[in-house]
């Protein structure tokens, strides 16, 4: 028996979910229909996921109504209630409803919840809003789990027809060849596919053998040979499935209860359910923890719940308004929404970090690897948010920003700094002001007394100001407006001799020169500083980008090797079966898969000099003089261009 059979009720759930009341106490409506019969995405729900800036992992269920897929749901929530149920022959749930969790075990990541509106109610008998549900599932989540009663036979495989009319529905490319095959592209961007089929009674045999439930679902997809319009239409659903989602799983859950309980499910303790439904629920909710990918779209790129809300009022805006709804469309659209939202949130997350930091005035060097983490940590938030910002457009835009809000953060640096050591000089020269003003250095010997005063005070304003940027810069001021009082009390020392004044006359104009040079030196310093920065700024942009590149590319790839693998299973299959035509159609299709994970993966390389082409100008536009560098760069994306 299970461990977890033996959990109480009012004992959280070990199956992972803990915190999830953290985000969301309960689920919300995302989708449901307005007056008009329309379909609109609701504000609260959308407000909600627009403060998700982590990526998320989306799971929605779809399947036939009262088949107990929000009791699904609610286990995944790792909650004994969450999403409604309801135990009368009415259908309960209404359009789609969302509940963001904190992922248990992906950390930085939250998990999405969508439970959606029954199929196939002859009550409501809308089948547009029916196929509409199935498709804005298929298309906002990450993992689709279809859930059904009983076996996986045919009236199962035909009540999912959804599944072929989603080429008539959804489209991946804004423009689409005239002989293109899109199957590959929506095995690329689909969700994996899990089925949940619930009072599964039987035994998972075949002839004598014992089959997983994966072979169950398999043996289920098969074909059947012949071109019959009855085959045809047998082999339908089945090619779809097959075709357009790449990774399948299956899971068998006994019936979880006596007749009696199952009324009355969200009050049972674990103790009350079958053992085996529960190992089985576990099992799946393990699966779905473990494997869920957080939600991509098209190019590889994760997207956060901000995006995620912003997606589903693209699609919806595509529906409502009589379109198809277009995957490359709305990564567009999401696109011009995401980016100008992106640099505001990263300028917003530099300045944040840079005034909770730093304390005026402050060491450069300090106050430059305040910056350095700060820009980090913006361009991060960035990289996250951004979309398709394939010119950096947007990232050179922010990276203009935090050089402007740096650049002023120095000057205020250096203002403070001269603030402090003007009143530093004060204090320090108050008693020899006094004695100017009072003429005490106007006799015999009084130069040299004057002399030896001001270098004295000089040293004793260096030490008290020597960790400041703008020591010498206001020294060198004072002295140059001294130089005049310097020469009175010069010409008035008559202890001195024409020559010695001379001389003397000279040396306090070189001092001055030397003392301007200090000044000047300290302010190259400075310069150098900025130099630095910006190298160190050019170097995290191109960084992050770069890796944001590979993390895509990597995803892309993994994408590209699923789709592979499944078609080359699939043309195995088609082979074993005796379909020659399809099997070679199949092959054509590997072949074009393969001529295109080519193609990008030689154009890599040529992407990411122009990356560092456009950082790199961007970079010399803000710091005339800057030569971008590009020591720090080590990737390994990048390596390959030399
Ligand atoms: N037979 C059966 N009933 C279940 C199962 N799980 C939950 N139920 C019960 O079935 C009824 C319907 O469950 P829901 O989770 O509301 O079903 P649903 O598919 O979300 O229903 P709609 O929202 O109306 O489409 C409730 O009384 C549940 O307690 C199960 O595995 N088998
Ligand atoms: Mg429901």
């Amino acid at each position: 028996m299970n461990k977890e059979t033996h959990l109480r009720r009012e004992e959280p759930r070990k199956i992972g979910v803990m915190a999830c009341s953290k985000l969301m106490s309960a689920p919300v409506c995302l989708i449901e229909n307005d007056e008009n019969g329309q379909l609109h995405v609701r504000k609260e729900a959308k407000d909600i996921l627009d403060g998700i800036s982590e990526p998320v992992v989306v799971v929605s269920v779809v399947g036939l109504y009262r088949t107990g897929k929000s009791y699904l749901m609610n286990r995944l929530a790792g909650q004994q209630s969450g999403f409604a149920l309801g135990s009368t022959i009415e259908s309960k749930t209404k359009g789609i409803w969302m509940w963001c969790v904190p992922h248990p075990n992906k950390k930085g990541h939250t998990l999405v919840l969508l439970d959606t509106e029954g199929l196939g109610d002859v009550e409501k008998g809308d089948e547009k809003h029916d196929t509409w549900i199935f498709c804005l599932a298929v298309l906002l989540s990450s993992t689709l789990v279809y859930n059904s009663l009983g076996v996986i036979d045919n009236t199962a495989l035909e009540k999912l027809h959804y599944v072929t009319e989603l080429t008539e529905n959804i489209r991946v490319k804004a423009k689409v060849g005239q002989h293109e095959d899109e199957s590959a592209d929506f095995m690329r961007i689909f969700p994996s596919f899990v089925w949940a089929v619930r009072d599964f009674t039987l035994e998972l045999k075949r002839g004598d053998k014992l089959i997983t439930s994966d072979e169950y679902l398999e043996g289920a997809l098969k074909p059947k040979p012949g071109c019959s319009p009855q085959t045809v239409q047998y082999n339908l659903p089945r090619s779809c499935l097959r075709q357009f989602f790449a990774v399948r799983k299956c899971f068998v859950f006994p019936r979880p209860a006596s007749t009696q309980n199952m009324r009355i499910m969200e009050q049972l303790s674990e103790k009350e359910l079958e053992s085996e439904f529960l190992e089985q629920a576990n099992t799946f909710c393990h699966y779905v923890y473990n494997n869920a990918e957080p939600k991509t779209v098209t190019g590889g790129r994760t997207i956060t719940g901000t995006a995620l809300g912003n997606l589903a009022e693209v699609y919806i805006e595509a529906i409502r308004s009589g379109n198809v709804p277009c995957l490359e469309n709305a990564v567009l659209s999401l696109a011009k929404i995401q980016n100008v939202r992106a640099v505001e949130e990263a300028l917003q997350c530099y300045m944040t970090e840079m005034l909770s930091m730093t304390q005026l005035p402050m060491c450069p060097e300090e106050l430059s690897n305040i910056h350095t983490d700060a820009e980090k940590k913006a361009v991060e938030v960035f990289i996250t948010m951004s979309f398709n910002d394939n010119d950096q457009i947007y990232q050179q835009e922010l990276m203009g920003k935090i050089h402007n809000e740096y650049q002023d953060m120095c000057q205020q640096n250096h203002e403070a700094s001269r603030m402090q050591c003007e009143e530093v000089l004060r204090e320090v020269f108050d008693k020899m002001e006094k004695s100017i003003s009072n003429g005490s250095y106007m006799k015999p010997g009084g130069y040299q007394q004057y002399r030896d005063t001001l270098r004295h005070l000089s040293s004793d304003y260096r030490a008290r100001t020597h960790s400041q940027i703008m020591s010498e810069e206001v020294l060198s001021t004072y002295l140059r407006a001294k130089e005049e009082a310097g020469n009175m009390i010069l010409n008035a020392d008559q202890s001195l001799s024409a020559a010695e004044q001379e001389n003397e006359l000279q040396r306090l104009k070189n001092e001055i020169m030397e003392q301007r040079q200090k000044g000047l030196e300290e302010q190259n310093r400075l310069q150098e500083q900025a130099f630095k920065d910006m190298q160190r700024t050019h170097d995290e942009h191109v960084n992050q980008i770069i890796r944001q590149m590979e993390r895509e590319q990597e995803r892309i790839s993994r994408d590209n090797e699923q789709v592979l693998e499944a078609k080359l299973k699939e043309k195995e299959a088609l082979l074993q079966q005796g379909f020659q035509q399809e099997a070679d159609r199949m092959q054509r299709e590997i072949d074009s898969l393969k001529t295109d994970m080519n193609k990008q993966e030689t154009s890599q390389p040529s992407t990411a000099s122009k990356v560092l082409d456009g950082i790199g100008t961007a970079a010399t536009l803000f710091l005339p003089g800057f030569v971008p560098k590009l020591a720090g760069i080590g990737l390994s994306l990048f390596s390959k261009l030399f």
